[in-house]
């Protein structure tokens, strides 16, 4: 049986086809962004900005990837032959819809494409994503009124990157359309409902990231929603519980890409949580480290507890129970930009550094905080070397931020718990250095994964829980 895994995540979008029988990955295939899609103005998959804090993307582009994606997909599988469907977005991000979404959806025409058709819908132009630090006051005002009562009940204290606070800076600095939102998506929600023909529900894993999903009762939270933003509650979508395996169906718009139409869609999860499952560390004991756009370290929980420095969550696990996360802003992009401001190659950045140079580096450490960064919150200023970067060699220089990067994201998990084997997974898993580096700091034996997509392998494997 063939099940099929779509991951729309900060760059690029996945779809990834499983098949059952033999457990192997038969064909993967993405567009990226940026690159194929440049009439969106996004090179890295968002609008550049001059303010370092605000970090927008465009929905339109997300909905003229899932055509694309799909029209690569049919040119690559027989896709008639997939029973079903699952998958992941970027967390935290959110699309804002007017009143005519649940129409409309339900009644897309194959005739044209979804970004055409679906363009005047937003009562939002732009998408606030996960890179988004901008609301600091939102934040503190939800923190002056809940206290620790937020972290408790939702798993993390007041995030600027977390959906609610970017609704009430929505709310605030746009009051009008606010309020002519009908129904307020993830990403991951929003695909699935475009999959479905039907307003899709959020499920715990990526619900959990919005500050105001009440984790002891797996539902919104009532209080938090009339506090934060008038007539909240009924803009937000239905919450998928875990363990239910009712799935959505497939709209007969997409029968033009071959597939079957009413084929069960299962709700859409955040990129974190369907890559627990796609690296088969959704029971607790092996933690993982996704190298990504963002680098990010979490694990299947086995007590409901919460990060006591405040940087780290709790998120459902799309297996039952719940996950323990942290997430670093400057991951995959800033090792990108060191890289090329160095001008070498990826074998020099990703092996032949790390030869060159001793472990410890001689205490050298440099991080990079081109991102405003959100573990530790620090501004956007640039790399922070603890010695003379502009008289170190290059493979110094390599080693200093891979150690930097390691090195904070050990002390920023340790509430986590430590563990004896590390998965890793994500594009930059490929670096010797950088899984050397992790297996030294947090002595832990570090695995890799035969399939490099484990978020979209997540989706394919709670896909195949449907059928
Ligand atoms: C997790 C986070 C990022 C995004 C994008 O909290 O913000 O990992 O999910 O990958």
């Amino acid at each position: 049986m063939y099940t099929l895994g779509i991951d729309s995540s900060t760059q690029s979008i996945k779809a990834l086809v499983y098949d059952s029988q033999t457990r192997k990955a038969v064909t993967t295939v993405s567009v990226n962004f940026g690159k194929e899609l440049p009439e969106f103005g996004s090179p890295d998959g968002f609008f550049p900005n001059a303010d370092p804090l605000v970090r927008h993307a465009n929905p339109l582009m997300w909905l003229a990837a899932l055509d694309k994606v799909l029209s690569k997909l049919q040119a690559a599988f027989d896709t008639s032959k997939i029973a079903a469907i699952g998958g992941d977005g970027q967390q935290h991000g959110s699309v804002y819809l007017g009143g005519e979404w649940f129409e409309r959806v339900a009644s897309l025409d194959p005739a044209s494409d979804l970004a055409t058709q679906l363009a005047n819908l937003f009562s939002r132009k732009t998408s606030p994503i996960w890179m988004d630090s901008s609301t600091t006051r939102q934040c503190k005002e939800l923190e002056a009124k809940f206290g620790k009562y937020l972290q408790e009940v939702t798993g993390s204290p007041a995030i600027e990157r977390f959906t609610l606070p970017q609704i009430m800076k929505f709310a605030h600095e746009e009051p009008a359309a606010y309020e002519a939102t009908a129904r307020i998506h993830l990403v991951s929600s929003f695909l699935a409902s475009v999959l479905a023909g039907a307003d899709a529900p959020v499920d715990t894993g990526d619900g959990a990231g919005m500050n105001v999903l009440n984790l002891k009762t797996l539902d919104w939270d009532g209080d938090i929603c009339s506090f934060a933003a008038p007539g909240l509650l009924a803009k937000l979508p239905g919450v998928f519980k875990p363990g239910d395996t009712t799935p959505l169906k497939l709209a007969p718009y997409f029968a033009k890409y071959g597939f079957v139409p009413g084929i069960p869609v299962m709700p859409f999860t955040g990129d974190n949580p369907a890559s627990l499952v796609g690296t088969g560390a959704d029971k607790p004991g092996v933690a993982v480290i996704s190298l990504g756009t963002s680098d990010v370290f979490f694990a299947a929980m086995e007590n409901f507890k919460t990060d006591p420095n405040g940087y780290g969550h709790v998120f459902g696990n799309p297996s039952g129970g719940f996950m323990s996360l942290a997430c670093v802003k400057n991951g995959s992009l800033a090792r990108e930009k060191v890289r090329a401001q160095l001008g070498v190659d990826y074998k020099f950045f990703d092996e032949t550094a790390f030869e060159l140079t001793p472990a410890g580096n001689d205490g050298k450490r440099a991080f990079p905080y081109f991102e405003s960064e959100i573990t530790p919150l620090h501004p956007a200023t640039g790399l922070d070397a603890n010695f003379d970067w502009d008289a170190a060699s290059d493979a110094v220089r390599v080693r200093a931020v891979i150690e930097a990067q390691v090195a904070n994201m050990f002390e920023r998990t340790r509430w986590i718990g430590s563990f004896d084997t590390i998965r890793v997974t994500g594009g930059a898993s490929r670096s010797k250095g950088i899984r050397d580096t992790i297996a030294a700091i947090f002595g832990a034996k570090v695995e890799t994964l035969e399939i490099p997509d484990s978020a979209a392998l997540g989706g394919a494997l709670i896909a195949a829980r449907a059928v």
